[in-house]
């Protein structure tokens, strides 16, 4: 495979002369020594909630192009604001990202990530100009016409939420009349087993891709398609470390920790240390694309995302991996957490693929299934096809109703 690399000056340059680069800018922004870091503090997303809108702001507002906030599922939007050259530089990461998964000039991308205060439309959505691509920013929402977008205008790269891409799978009878290679997929979390079901449905090459508003929005690390086990971190921009969630101690590569970044370019908001609860390991093994850039596993849960159900700790991801295994199941589900007297009690919505048969037999069998592979025992509803409910942006599978 000869996929182009965007920026091969700096997404291949010698892990000594990487790190050297990132030392330097350590020093002229934060005035800090590399060797000085694991010793600093913690910055938090309360930290931004605090400063709210502009504290946390390092130049005039005058001097800032843009304005983002956070997606406030938990809690109270974050705004987040960019430089010109904040937004040139995100350009960059997010057309490293469309090159890494064999987009170049002229490659119609179609963009499903919602466009406004969420940053991950109109982020993919520079990137792909600065690629030379030609872009379609459809944003979320009229499934229908995405899917039909898809095939007239023949994109070949789709960027949206994985959840997403199986809303409008929903909507193509025939992948192989799309024209889709790959599809740049993030901004929640992810399994493979789901990866498999969504390249089956859309008939791309499904890569993942990380990023969070606080740090700058997508593009903070990308897959290629020649790895596709990790997501390459863009480092000369972003410092990454992992540490335990609990102690703060950096951990070393392979351990799954809290991922914390340090941005080394940012003018309107940079950020020492940020804790960004999710949780992933890294690696910097080298990879076959050539990029020198450390990877990071998928994120495998948050460290306040994990369920704790009758003591017992469970991730999504977990009940996800399990019930993608069932081959009459849809790759579709919701949790929903209750505590009708005194005891919690999960109920996982399940879907049936299209022409399968539900019944008590199934439901006793995936309860039997997620029993062994969570030990935990959870109720089962085996909706009919498009039986739970779909989203546009970030899909919604948790419903905790216990408090
Ligand atoms: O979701 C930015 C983004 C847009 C990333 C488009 C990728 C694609 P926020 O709304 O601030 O920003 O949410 C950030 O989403 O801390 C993770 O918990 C989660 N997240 C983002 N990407 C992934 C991913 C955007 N690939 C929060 N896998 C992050 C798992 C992800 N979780």
């Amino acid at each position: 495979m000869d996929v182009p690399i965007f920026q091969p000056e700096l997404e291949t340059l010698p892990r000594p002369e990487l790190e050297a680069l990132q030392r330097e800018r350590l020093q002229e922004r934060f005035g800090v020594a590399h060797e000085a870091l694991p010793e600093l503090p913690f910055r938090v997303k309360s930290d931004l909630r605090d400063a709210y809108p502009f504290g946390l702001l390092r130049v005039p507002l005058a001097e800032c192009i843009r304005i983002h906030a956070s997606s406030g599922t938990r809690g109270k939007a974050t705004i987040v604001a960019y430089t010109r050259n904040d937004v040139a530089m995100w350009a960059d990461c997010c057309a490293r990202a469309i090159s890494a998964a064999g987009g170049g000039p002229g490659t119609v991308v179609h963009v499903a990530y919602g466009y406004g205060l969420f940053t991950g439309g109109l982020g993919i959505h520079y990137g792909a100009e600065r690629l030379g691509c030609t872009v379609v920013p459809a944003s979320g929402g009229n499934t229908p016409r995405q899917a039909q977008l898809l095939e007239d205008l023949a994109a070949e790269i789709l960027c949206c939420t994985p959840s997403y891409a199986l809303a409008i799978a929903d909507h193509v009878s025939e992948p192989a009349r799309l024209g889709l290679r790959a599809g740049i997929f993030g901004a929640e979390p992810w399994t493979d087993e789901l990866r498999e079901a969504i390249e089956h449905a859309l008939d791309l090459a499904a890569l993942d891709h990380y990023g969070l508003s606080e740090i700058v929005g997508p593009g903070v690390s990308f897959e290629c398609l020649e790895g596709r086990r990790g997501a390459h971190v863009n480092e000369d921009h972003f410092l990454v470390e992992v540490v335990d969630p609990q102690s703060g101690v950096p951990l070393p590569d392979g351990e799954v920790g809290e991922l914390v970044f340090t941005t080394l370019t940012k003018e309107a908001l940079p950020l020492l240390r940020y804790r960004t609860g999710d949780l992933a390991s890294l690696t910097r093994e080298p990879c076959p694309c050539g990029r020198t850039f450390a990877r990071m596993s998928r994120v495998v849960g948050r460290t306040d995302d994990m369920l704790i159900i009758r003591g017992v700790n469970v991730f999504p991801s977990e009940i996800e991996r399990a019930l993608l295994a069932i081959p009459e199941l849809a790759p579709h589900y919701q949790l929903v957490v209750e505590r009708p007297g005194h005891l919690d009690q999960l109920t996982v919505q399940a879907e049936l693929r299209d022409g399968e048969q539900g019944g008590e037999r199934l439901e006793a069998f995936i309860e039997e299934r997620l029993g062994r592979a969570l030990g935990l025992t959870a109720r089962v509803d085996v909706l009919r096809a498009g039986g739970v409910p779909r989203s546009e942006g970030k899909a919604l599978r948790v419903l905790d109703r216990r408090s």
